[in-house]
This record gives C-alpha cells, structure tokens and sequence, in this order.
C-alpha cells in the first residue's frame, strides 16, 4: 500500500477512535491521535500478518506497550479485520473484550497484555530474543511512549537487546514531548534520545512519525544492530485544539469540542 492509502486510511481510524472516546467517555485521545499514523503503516504496510491466523508462527509481532492508547489499536485491528468493525461500539462496556488496555487472552492480534509502562520493550526484546534461539524469521516491532522511557525497566531492555545482537528488533518512541498532565521536559526529560540509544549500541533514525513517507522507509529499514526510532509526534495530531497542549491525555471531549474534532477529522476524509 502506497503512502497516500495510508494517509487516507490512518485519516479513517482518527475519526473512528474519536468517536468511539467520545461514546464511551473515557480514553487516552491525545496519545492516539499521535500513534495512529505508525500503527496505521504497520498493519497495512509492514507487518506479515494474517488477520484469519492471529497466532500464525511466523507472523510479525508487534506489542504496543502504550497501552492506555488501546482504542487506537482495537480501531486499527478492526479496520485490519481481527476483529469486526462493529465491535468498537462495546470499547469499555461491561463485558466488552475491549478494555481500557490490551489483553491477548482476548482480542485476536493483541500480541501481550500491556498497560503498566515499561513492560513492553522487555516483553519484545524476549520474543526477538526467542526467533534468534529457535531460528525463526519474524520480526518484532514495538511502540512506547516518551514519557514511559522514563521506566528504568527499559534501559535494562535495551542494554540486552544489544547484547543479543537483535538485528530483528524495532523500538518505535512516540516522541509527543508530553506524558500524564506535564510535559516532559518538565518531569524526567529523557530527551534527547538518539545520543542515549547509539551510546547503548542501537542504530537510531528521526523521522516525522506523523508523515507516512518518512514513516514507512524508518520501519522497513534493516541493519546490524536493533533499531530505535525516534518518532516526533503531535499529541492530539489531527484535532486543531488538542494537539500539542498538556490538557488532551485523557480528557474527554464535551459535545460542542466533538463536533469540532468531528468536523476537522471528517474535512480531511
Ligand atoms: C508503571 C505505570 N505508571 C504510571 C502509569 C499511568 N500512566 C498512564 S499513561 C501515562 C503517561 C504516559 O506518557 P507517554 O508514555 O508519553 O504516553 P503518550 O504521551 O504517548 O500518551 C502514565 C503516567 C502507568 N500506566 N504505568
Ligand atoms: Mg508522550
């Protein structure tokens, strides 16, 4: 699939995530709006994957280990058919398999459960770890937050996955420059994080990872080492008035917001 299809589908699972917050009156809306366009090149690009065979052996694992930002990857593994469309409808109902993070025992094409930051990149370089053991020729993609590098837990990770030489790795930072209710500069800056990652031995590419075009060539790219890349997001990308402010977290749009969001999403369409 061309950058433009992807544009236009990431546009689709923007305006799906928007409303599905808004119904359900709880999400992590800002720290979507600036995954989705990454989570959009790898379903429908990247990752070797079959929707019909979630468990496939050979299939790429990803592992979104921003949990809180499950809405966006039940939109995306809806729209990717893992699950139907119609289903979003149920996202934190009672008894819905759509909860406020992750969970593999129930959403096929949910890889692990995450939600408790800093668990994700361990969990990965694990299974890159175990294809090196066993041979197998997948590869493992995984996203974090800016703010969840933060987690030592992490650093302990990518001290390991160089170590293990894992060439078959891909840490994606959804660099938002905001955590929960602060930016980060203002709690525990880790930026800048490229001098951080090649001093612990990974290659590192920057990119605009709300572009496509800069997006896909990062997450195709192979080397010698395990790879990072930095991707600089907007928080809120997508909706005029919550990108790039501390408030859109987790808040919720009132009606008169909604329609707005609702309005400037639909436009790009
Ligand atoms: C271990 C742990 N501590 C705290 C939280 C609560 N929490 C949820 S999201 C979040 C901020 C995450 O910021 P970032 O990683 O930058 O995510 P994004 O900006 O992409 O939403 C926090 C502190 C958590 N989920 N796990
Ligand atoms: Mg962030």
């Amino acid at each position: 699939m061309e950058p433009s299809d992807l544009e236009r589908i990431a546009r689709q699972i923007r305006l799906r995530d928007l409303q599905a917050v808004y119904e359900a009156g709880a999400g992590h809306i800002g720290g979507e709006m600036s995954v989705i366009d990454l989570l959009t090149a790898l379903y429908f690009r990247v990752l070797r994957i079959w929707p019909d065979q979630p468990k496939n052996p050979d299939r790429d694992r990803f592992v979104l280990s921003k949990g809180h930002t499950a809405c966006a990857l039940y939109v995306t593994l809806a729209k990717r058919g893992f699950i139907p469309e119609d289903e979003i409808h149920t996202f934190l109902q009672p008894h819905s398999r759509l909860n406020g993070h992750p969970n593999c025992n129930k959403v096929p094409g949910v890889e692990t459960n995450t939600g408790p930051l800093g668990h994700g990149l361990p969990v990965a370089v694990g299974m890159a770890k175990a294809a090196k053991l066993s041979g197998a020729g997948y590869h493992t993609y995984v996203i974090t937050g800016d703010g969840e590098m933060q987690e030592g837990s992490n650093w302990e990770a990518i001290m390991a996955a160089h170590q293990f030489r894992l060439d078959n790795l891909t840490l994606v930072i959804d660099h938002n420059r905001f955590q929960q209710g602060a930016a980060l500069s203002d709690t525990n800056d880790v930026a800048p994080l490229r001098p951080k990652l090649e001093a612990f031995g990974w290659r590192v590419t920057e990119i605009d990872g709300n572009n496509m075009h800069e997006i896909v060539p990062a997450l195709e790219s192979r080397g010698d080492h395990p790879h990072c890349i930095v991707a600089h997001t907007n928080k809120g990308h997508g909706i005029s008035f919550m990108q790039d402010t501390v408030d859109w977290h987790h808040k919720v749009p009132n009606k008169e917001q909604y329609e707005i969001a609702l309005a400037e999403l639909s436009e790009a369409l």
